[in-house]
Order: structure tokens, then C-alpha cells, then sequence
């Protein structure tokens, strides 16, 4: 008898139109459900939606490769949106020097380096917007956050930050198709392209920052004098928009679950877990693509060589064979096992730095605030991989 390949579910759905970025968990839902893997057809993509399937393609790096890039493109056929990253669209062993360097830069130990800078930094923050009350949340505290401390820990000028933005939204558009989010946001960062690069080089970077510990290690040979403007870059790309988005999810989450959040000021111990089950809650990033290497086999659905895999982290971190309740925001769930900062050899390399951060605002946030209201409806900003965040038009009730 002849071996009959095993169907592989077509849904006819946009993952990246504006209202599936907008409001993605009933399709999230749909494809989950429909089996291990399913088949797009307008984008001729094999989609994941299952934490065990989604787990597997992340760790299973020598099959699903991310040299070919790790958005909709296909780098074999399709020229990079720009020189690519030395850490997220490269494989072993080229990946492991520079993860090794980058590793070490963002290690437990450097990091905690930060926390007192850190702590201090959000309790002045908070002291301000108790007196105003009534804040935009997105702004003045999501955004003011990581983009003074970030920054200032990789060793960059005040001047000009607000570009980093610009530039994030642009790298975690082009992970999506060349839609007009994407167009859209190439357009706005085009004009301040030369900035972001220039301010990768050793005379832009404050000694003693994370910067300039990546131009130590190519001061000993570790990496080229070339790489190191390039680890930086990654610094820039990586590290602001994501924990922005992280922190106005998880503020949006709180407002929205009172009884959640009288826990964690009851509690502010529930600072570090409660941000973890934010992020399972309301996964930043979305959305990230592999490209088989060679013909694999998921649960039995066989996928040629040279496709591209897209794995949706969000409804992994929503899978009901995984989480009890998946749909349920509770700050006093174990969400260890969230694949928001993937999983493997790729697995987010600044997930440290990202916890603290998170881990130190909603802990000075459950001190200092009894409640914490929304007094008009929020706005998304749509990107087609972050979950981001316009406004967010808040109360803080003081303690
Ligand atoms: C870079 C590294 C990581 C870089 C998707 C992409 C990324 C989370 C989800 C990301 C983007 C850029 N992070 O090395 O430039």
C-alpha cells in the first residue's frame, strides 16, 4: 500500500492584516486547533500554534535555520531589509562566536551590576507621575523607562533616543510581509538610518557600558573589529521596543484585572512572576519564522526543504494542552515554559536585563499604587510582530 502523506488543515487567513494584529486570539484559536501544523496559502507558509509543535521547531536549530532569516523573507531568494544580524539570522558555528561574546556581556552578573541604577531610576519615575495622577501610560511611563535605563546601561547619549523607536518598529515590521505597516514604517526611519549606525561605533559609547564591552572582545581577537558595531546594532534593534511593549501590556493587563492587581500590591514579592504571566498573557513578540534546511517531518506532516515555518508564539503561550485556563490572567500561576523570548540556541540573550526591568517597574508600581485605572480607551500601535502599544491613558491611585 502506498504511504498517504498526512493532510496538512488550509486556512484561508491574513495573520498580518490589521485586524488580526489588532485582536489575534480568535485566529490563534482556529489554527491551533485545526492540527500540529497548518498551511497558509496566501503567504505558502507552514504555520505552528501548539506549544509542544512551536518549542520544537525553536530548539530544533540544525532543521529550522535562521540564516535565511527569521521573518516572512526568504534570504536565499529575497535580498536582506538590511545587513543582517550577526545573532538573530545567522547559524552555528558562525552564531556561536558572537553569542558567546554577546552571552557574556549580558550575563546574570553583569546585569545585576545595573539593578541599583535601575531601582532608582523607577522610583523617581513613579514619585513624578503620582503627582500628575492622571498619565499617559505609553509615554511617560512604558516608554520612559527602557529608553532611559536601556540605553544609559549600553553607554549612549541622551540625545536622540526617540530614534531607537523608529527603529524598532522598522526591524519588528520587516519580520511580517512587505505590507504597508512595513512600507510605512521603512519611511519613517529612513531619515534617521545614519543615526542608529553611527551610534555603533566605540567613540559614540560611554566606557564601561555594555557597548564597549563588546569593542573589549574585539580588542582581544575574540570577534573582528568589524563585528562589534554590528553586536551593538543588535543592542539597539532588540532591546527597547520589546520591553516597551512588555510594560504597557502587562500595565494594560492590570488595569483590566483589578483583583489581579490588588494581589501583587498586597504582594509586591509577585512583582517578577507577574510580569512573566503578563508576558504569557500578552506576548510581545507575536511572531517568528525558521527555514527548513531540509525535508522535516512534524507530527507526521512532511514539509519540503527551503520553506518557511512561521511559529506563533503567542498562541503557544495560549495552548490549553500546555496552561490551565490559558485565557485567564493570574498573577499567582507558575507561567515558566512562556516561549515570549523563544527557546534553544536563539533564545533571547537579553531575557535577563528584560526581567529585571519589568521585574523592578511593576515592584515600585505594587509599593507606591493602590489602584490603577484606565480612564479612556486604550489604542494599539499595529506592528506586524511586536503586540504594541499608542496610548494608554491611565490613573495611578497613590498607597
Ligand atoms: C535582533 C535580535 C533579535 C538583532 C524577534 C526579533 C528579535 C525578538 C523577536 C530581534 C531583533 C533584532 N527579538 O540582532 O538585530
Amino acid at each position: 500500500m502506498e504511504a498517504v502523506a498526512t493532510q496538512i488543515p488550509r486556512i484561508d487567513v491574513d495573520p498580518f492584516s490589521d485586524d488580526m494584529l489588532d485582536e489575534p486570539y480568535a485566529m490563534h484559536e482556529i489554527v491551533r486547533e485545526a492540527g500540529p501544523v497548518v498551511f497558509i496559502p496566501k503567504y505558502d507558509l507552514h504555520v505552528v500554534a501548539r506549544h509542544a509543535q512551536v518549542q520544537s521547531v525553536l530548539t530544533n536549530w540544525e532543521s529550522f535555520i535562521s540564516s535565511a532569516g527569521v521573518g516572512l523573507a526568504n534570504f536565499r531568494h529575497e535580498a536582506p531589509f538590511r545587513p543582517k544580524s550577526l545573532l538573530l539570522e545567522a547559524d552555528p558555528p558562525d552564531h556561536t562566536v558572537v553569542r558567546t561574546v554577546i552571552s557574556r556581556v549580558m550575563s546574570p552578573k553583569t546585569i545585576q551590576q545595573l539593578r541599583d541604577l535601575f531601582e532608582a531610576e523607577a522610583e523617581s519615575m513613579f514619585d513624578r507621575l503620582l503627582e500628575k495622577r492622571q498619565i499617559e501610560g505609553v509615554k511617560e511611563l512604558a516608554e520612559h523607562f527602557p529608553l532611559k535605563v536601556f540605553p544609559d546601561a549600553v553607554g549612549l547619549e541622551t540625545e536622540g533616543r526617540d530614534n531607537l523607536l523608529l527603529y524598532g518598529d522598522m526591524v519588528f515590521n520587516a519580520l511580517g510581509p512587505r505590507n504597508e505597516l512595513f512600507e510605512k514604517s521603512m519611511e519613517r526611519f529612513k531619515p534617521v538610518s545614519s543615526w542608529v549606525m553611527d551610534h555603533c561605533e566605540r567613540k559614540a559609547l560611554r566606557p564601561g557600558g555594555l557597548g564597549h564591552l563588546i569593542y573589549q572582545a574585539a580588542d582581544t581577537g575574540e570577534i573582528t573589529p568589524e563585528q562589534a558595531p554590528m553586536l551593538v546594532r543588535s543592542f539597539l534593534s532588540a532591546g527597547v521596543d520589546t520591553t516597551i511593549n512588555g510594560i504597557a501590556n502587562v500595565l494594560l493587563t492590570l488595569a483590566r484585572h483589578p483583583g489581579e492587581y490588588a494581589k501583587l500590591h498586597a504582594n509586591p514579592a509577585l512583582a517578577r512572576q507577574t510580569f512573566e504571566e503578563g508576558l504569557r498573557y500578552e506576548s510581545i513578540v507575536q511572531t517568528i519564522f525558521r527555514t527548513t534546511s531540509r525535508p522535516v517531518e512534524i507530527d507526521g506532516v512532511q514539509i519540503d526543504a527551503d520553506r518557511k515555518v512561521l511559529s506563533l508564539l503567542g498562541a503557544a503561550n495560549r495552548d490549553p494542552r500546555k496552561w490551565p485556563e490559558p485565557n485567564r490572567f493570574n498573577v499567582e500561576r507558575n507561567p515558566v515554559g512562556h516561549v515570549v523570548f523563544g527557546a534553544g540556541i536563539h533564545g533571547c540573550v537579553g531575557q535577563i536585563i528584560a526581567r529585571m526591568e519589568g521585574e523592578i517597574v511593576l515592584r515600585t508600581l505594587a509599593r507606591k499604587v493602590k489602584r490603577i485605572e484606565l480612564t479612556a480607551r486604550h489604542e494599539r500601535h499595529l506592528n506586524n510582530s511586536l503586540r504594541a502599544m499608542r496610548t494608554l491613558p491611565l490613573e495611578l491611585v497613590p498607597a
